[in-house]
């Protein structure tokens, strides 16, 4: 059974060519005039295999190299072989996981820039042949490809054009070997679905020993026409990815983002690879653009590409992932979701948790759809027979066109009873082209008026709008301009329920207490005392002061419904807006601004606060860094309190246990003791850089 909303095509293909067929006896009965012609395409469109693609919507990325093992981004090339040692690699918990999720496929990086293979190429020893894993029997690639596809889903191929290990790269031989491997991966692992080309290409590298930087001409040094020539002989039904294409392009960042204004055209000859315009200029495509190379947006569940334990607590929220589902699906872009496969060679169960949640999410947000079926549903122009604007209820099939010469055309769908709604999803039949350059979204207001809901630019293959929830018995879809006569495939609407998740609390040093919902239109309450917010809340409305000890619960409340998330309870501990920072270094503020995303360093390794008042102290907190890269987090500590900033008691000392795997809060407490005055010292520092500070806190008695 299909689980996944957005892919009930099968299904809807079933149905509607028993739908056509009935359309198709009926109107034999009643009229035997020719349909119109098709629309004239509007070039660039489509190559079978990029149609056939775009219907994948949701595919994954997995990570797994070398990187792995040596907790790294990007390896030098110069890494032991040995050193890949997948301690219970499975990859039917990858392909299971991928299934029950909708996602269609997998993109495997069988090389990544440091050159390590994973599978047993003939072009080098640097692969999966001088493992420890399986004695050097073993091949990544194969059972990877096997486990996707005994679940029914594709596989695909990253290999990087960029080899930081070959003692050729940057000669005219490595492109033979580049060649070579590509030969070896689409000949003998079955049928590609997509062959995936970074843009970072050239650099320092080890180079079979030289250790010296080579640039390479991204232009001309790959030769790229003839590899593509031969991955369309060895594979001609796989896209190809690039930055130029040249059938699917990067969307040009890593958040997993595309734009409101996305194209499927690309001025693609004016495209290289890895060309630092890129991102800037091309990545959203263009109305004028030349080739049909539509977007694909990569992004990862965790902060890296990479498995590093220390992005264990930085999986992706539901919020975050929900961002990048709308921003790419919704955005006329694929999207290609990366998992960093952990040592042990499994996606870890953090991420399959955040994974499970978008889909039910996904899942719940597309159940209630409008009925179409029961609107009057007209059109202001249409092409003629077999282009009526009914056709818009199905996915595929029939669609809505207007007529020959018209660029701006209006739907409007009038309902017998009041409708609810707040995502609206449209595609056009991008087999013509991608033609709709703007539109307006309308609904009837009680007095009879039109009034605006929304306004878009391109839609393409799939445009969704998150909407404010909206009743109305009539929606009007005004197409205001398009390149050539607009066409309607598909068109829906649904009742999203609200994101319930309990609101996020910041407070800022002077104590100010902000209350942020999920989602628009939530309701926020809470409690200062222990009770339960969903009896005796408050209503939240602007922000409000807790300078002391506070225990606060809230909770979102869906006012459409009544329906409430669960409760969250944050225990706030003494605000900092009597502090002071006795230390040197820049911005000592950052340490105790309550904003971990800011830090303070200092190379005295050692940090003095003044809380502006005598309390009787029972611990204290350190928040270490949470950047992407950590340095100078302390590992053993020393912390000492003062009644007068002179003499120091020490009354604790210790160690941040597994700190730089797990960067989290640590919370250490003590017997109280009174002062004024804290200190927090680094014994030991995970390496030689100033010693580094998210927050610092403490705790304190009644
Ligand atoms: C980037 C690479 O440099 C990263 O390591 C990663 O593979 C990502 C998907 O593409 O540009």
């Amino acid at each position: 059974m299909e689980k996944f909303p957005l892919n009930t095509k099968k299904k809807k293909r079933i149905t509607s060519v028993y739908y056509s067929l009935l359309l198709g006896i009926l109107w034999s009965g009643a009229c035997s005039e020719p349909s119109a012609a098709p629309p004239e395409p509007v070039m660039p469109v489509p190559h079978n295999r990029q149609l056939a693609w775009q219907d994948l919507e949701f595919y994954a990325f997995a990570h797994f190299n070398m990187n792995t093992f040596t907790n790294r981004e990007w390896g030098m090339g110069d890494e032991d072989p040995a050193l890949f040692n997948p301690t219970d690699f499975d990859p039917s918990q990858w392909a299971k996981i991928c299934k029950e999720a909708g996602m269609k496929g997998i993109i495997l990086t069988a090389k990544h820039h440091d050159g390590f293979c994973l599978w047993p190429t003939e072009t080098t020893s640097h692969s999966v042949k001088n493992a420890t894993w399986k004695q050097g029997k073993g091949d990544i690639v194969r059972e990877v490809a096997e486990a996707f596809r005994a679940e029914g889903l594709k596989f695909g191929v990253y290999l990087s054009p960029w080899d930081r290990n070959h003692p050729d790269y940057g000669k005219p031989e490595y492109i033979d070997v580049f060649r070579q491997q590509l030969r070896e991966l689409l000949t003998d692992y079955g049928e590609i679905f997509e062959v995936w080309f970074d843009g970072a290409n050239g650099g320092t590298g080890y180079y079979g020993g030289a250790n010296e930087e080579r640039r390479v001409d991204k232009r001309s040094y790959y030769d790229w026409p003839t590899t593509i020539e031969l991955i369309r002989e060895l594979q001609p039904n796989a896209v190809i990815f690039g930055d130029a294409g040249p059938d699917v392009r990067w969307v040009g960042n890593e958040h997993g983002f595309a734009y409101e204004t996305t194209w499927s055209n690309l001025m693609r000859d004016s495209v290289y690879g890895g060309m630092p315009e890129y991102a800037s200029e091309y990545a959203p495509g263009q109305e004028n653009g030349t080739h049909w190379v539509p977007a694909e947006a990569d992004v990862s569940i965790r902060p890296g590409w990479y498995y590093h334990p220390y992005e264990d607590h930085k999986v992706k929220s539901l919020p975050q992932l929900l961002d990048i589902y709308y921003q790419s699906i919704g955005r006329n872009s694929s999207l290609l979701l990366n998992f960093p496969i952990d040592r042990r060679g499994l996606i870890h169960e953090n991420d399959q948790a955040q994974l499970m949640k978008l889909v039910h999410k996904i899942q719940e947000d597309f159940s209630s759809a409008v009925p179409l079926d029961k609107a009057s549903i007209t059109a202001t122009s249409t092409l003629g027979k077999g282009y009526e604007v009914a056709a818009i209820q199905e996915e595929k099939g029939a669609y809505w066109a207007a007529a020959t010469g018209t660029v701006s055309a209006t739907i409007q769908l009038d309902f017998p009873d009041p409708v609810r709604f707040n995502r609206f999803l449209v595609q056009e039949n991008i087999e013509l082209g991608q033609r709709i350059k703007a539109f307006d979204l309308e609904v009837k207001t009680e007095d009879g008026n039109w009034t605006p809901l929304a306004s878009g630019t391109t839609i393409g293959y799939k445009r969704i709008l998150r909407l404010p929830d909206t009743e109305t018995r009539a929606i009007r879809f005004a197409i205001t301009d398009a390149k050539a006569n607009p066409t309607v495939q598909h068109m829906a609407f649904y009742l999203a329920p609200k994101l319930l998740l309990p609101p996020t609390i910041t407070r800022d040093k002077s104590g100010m207490v902000r209350l942020n919902a999920p989602e628009k239109g939530l309701e926020i309450w809470y409690t200062l005392d222990g009770s339960d917010p969903a009896q005796d809340g408050k209503r939240y409305a602007e922000p409000f002061p807790i300078l002391e000890p506070t225990e606060i619960r809230v909770l979102s409340k869906d006012p459409g419904t009544g329906d409430i998330s669960e409760v969250a309870v944050t225990a706030l501990q003494l605000a900092r807006k009597n502090w002071t920072v006795l230390g040197e270094g820049e911005h000592p503020d950052h340490l105790i601004d309550e904003d971990p995303t800011t830090n303070y360093f200092t190379d005295t390794d050692v940090v003095s606060i003044d809380l502006g008042n005598s309390y009787t102290l029972t611990g204290f907190t350190y928040f270490p860094m949470q950047n992407r890269y950590l340095s100078g987090l302390i590992t053993r500590y020393a912390f000492s309190i003062s009644k007068d900033g002179k003499q120091w008691t020490p009354v604790s000392e210790g160690e941040f246990g597994n700190i730089v795997n797990s960067p989290i809060e640590q919370r250490i407490t003590f017997p109280a003791v009174t002062g004024r005055y804290i200190q927090l010292r680094a014994l030991d520092k995970q390496d030689e850089n100033p010693a580094s500070f998210a927050e610092l806190g403490v705790l304190i008695d009644g």
